[in-house]
């Protein structure tokens, strides 16, 4: 099929555009998954740049832009750039209105089913919205005839990598994900470097290893350990359940790694990254350091399904290993090489692992105090 036809199922595309360079001097940002982590942080970074901040949001029936809300504490004497969207990635016709609407000169794909363990039980869906919501994403660019104007940001992850073939995982190692979420996270990689390839967008994969904050979910191991050292400490829950404590991630802080999102759509050609701290860490040495944080000494007993923590002064059980949260095919060992990011995009981490573990744990215990004053 010669070009011209393929260029005439969107008619969008005759639309009279200013040059691509023209284009990008607006600084207009969209972001689906605005509300989670990642996309609350890279809001902070893209306003204090000066950008006018476009997000999509998911309609619930419960408060879900809580960390946005600081965002907002001041609009009243210093206005803010900043503006929410109802939308979903399952939505196609939805997706096309906003690029529309908004016309952004940058796409930050953020949004996702993220979290691995329930992508086992909601497999379809994970693969829906975390791999076709990206094809999705592409086509309401191209159905738009913005695939010269704007570049594309693609949340990939180090779950691509999942069964170990070789570490530390860079750019050219093989994937080999070990999961649906991992598996559907494949699908958007390749789409974005098919759509790259095919139509000469600026599209790029950000291989980001394990970034956490307090602002982390609270299923997600780092927080859910952060948050139980600080209700044990305060007698408000007495033991942590856990998996697999042995598998090791490359955990770095999440406002490092979203600098280096906005890096990589600043270049002169689009190109795939790895962000990584090159460190790696058991769970178990998160467990240790975050109840070191609270000056609780932990002490290891027994093995495999029944081993447990005991806290050295009290004598108490504060930890065990529960099987529940065993997921049906894990990944053992992640470990990143971030030599390319620090070569071309002049990026490097900021927070190490100990630092990481503290401020998380030190924000736990204060909002966990806070709400037992909220209680009383
Ligand atoms: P979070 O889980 O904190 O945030 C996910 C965001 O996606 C939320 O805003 C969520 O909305 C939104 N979302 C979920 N489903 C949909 C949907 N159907 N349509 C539109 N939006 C949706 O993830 P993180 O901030 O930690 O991660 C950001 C991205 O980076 C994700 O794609 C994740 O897979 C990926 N990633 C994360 C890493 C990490 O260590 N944090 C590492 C590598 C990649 P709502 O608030 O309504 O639930
Ligand atoms: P991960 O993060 O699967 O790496 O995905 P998570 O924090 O969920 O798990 C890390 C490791 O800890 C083990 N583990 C437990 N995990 C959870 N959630 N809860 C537990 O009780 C528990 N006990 C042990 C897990 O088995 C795993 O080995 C995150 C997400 O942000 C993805 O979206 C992202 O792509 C990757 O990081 C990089």
């Amino acid at each position: 099929m010669s070009s011209s036809v393929v260029d005439a199922a969107f008619p969008f595309a005759s639309l009279n555009l200013p040059s691509p360079e023209e284009y990008r001097k607006r600084k207009v940002a969209l972001i689906s998954g605005i509300t989670g982590q990642d996309g609350s942080y890279l809001t902070e970074l893209l306003l204090s740049k000066g950008y006018e901040v476009h997000g999509i949001i998911r309609r619930s029936s419960s408060f879900n832009t809580g960390r946005l809300q600081h965002l907002y504490a001041d609009e009243h004497e210093r206005p803010i750039k900043l503006k929410m969207h109802y939308g979903d990635l399952s939505d196609s016709t939805n997706l096309v209105y906003i690029i529309a609407q908004v016309k952004p000169s940058e796409i930050y794909n953020l949004g996702a089913q993220s979290h691995v363990k329930v992508s086992f039980e909601m497999a379809e869906y994970t693969g829906d919205v975390d791999g076709l919501g990206t094809l999705r994403l592409l086509d309401a660019i191209r159905t738009c005839g913005l695939e010269k104007h704007i570049r594309f940001y693609q949340a990939s992850t180090s779950e691509l990598y999942g069964k170990v073939v070789e570490t530390p995982q860079s750019e050219t190692t093989p994937f080999y994900p070990r999961s649906p979420y991992g598996v559907a996270k494949l699908y958007a990689y390749w789409i974005t470097v098919n759509y790259r390839e095919a139509y000469g967008m600026y599209a790029c994969n950000g291989i980001l290893f394990n970034h956490e904050s307090p602002r982390r979910g609270r299923t997600f191991v780092t927080r859910k350990i952060s948050r139980a050292v600080a209700d044990i400490s305060l007698g408000k829950q007495s033991c942590l359940y856990l998996g697999n404590i042995d598998a090791q991630r490359d955990w770095g802080h999440a406002r490092d790694y979203v600098e280096g999102m906005w890096r990589m759509l600043q270049q002169p050609a689009p190109e795939d990254f790895v962000l990584a701290t090159g460190e790696t860490h058991p769970v178990r040495e998160y467990v240790e350091k975050a109840f070191g944080v609270l000056d609780i000494q932990i002490q290891w007993r027994g093995t495999g399904t029944d081993e447990e923590g005991v806290d050295v002064k009290t004598g108490k059980t504060v930890v065990k290993v529960d099987p529940r949260y065993f997921r049906p095919a894990e990944v053992e060992l992640l470990l990143g090489n971030p030599a390319k990011a620090e070569r071309l995009l002049g990026w490097k981490r900021k927070v190490d692992f100990d630092s990481l573990v503290k401020e998380m744990v030190e924000a736990d215990l204060l909002a966990s105090k806070s709400l037992v004053e909220d209680q009383n």
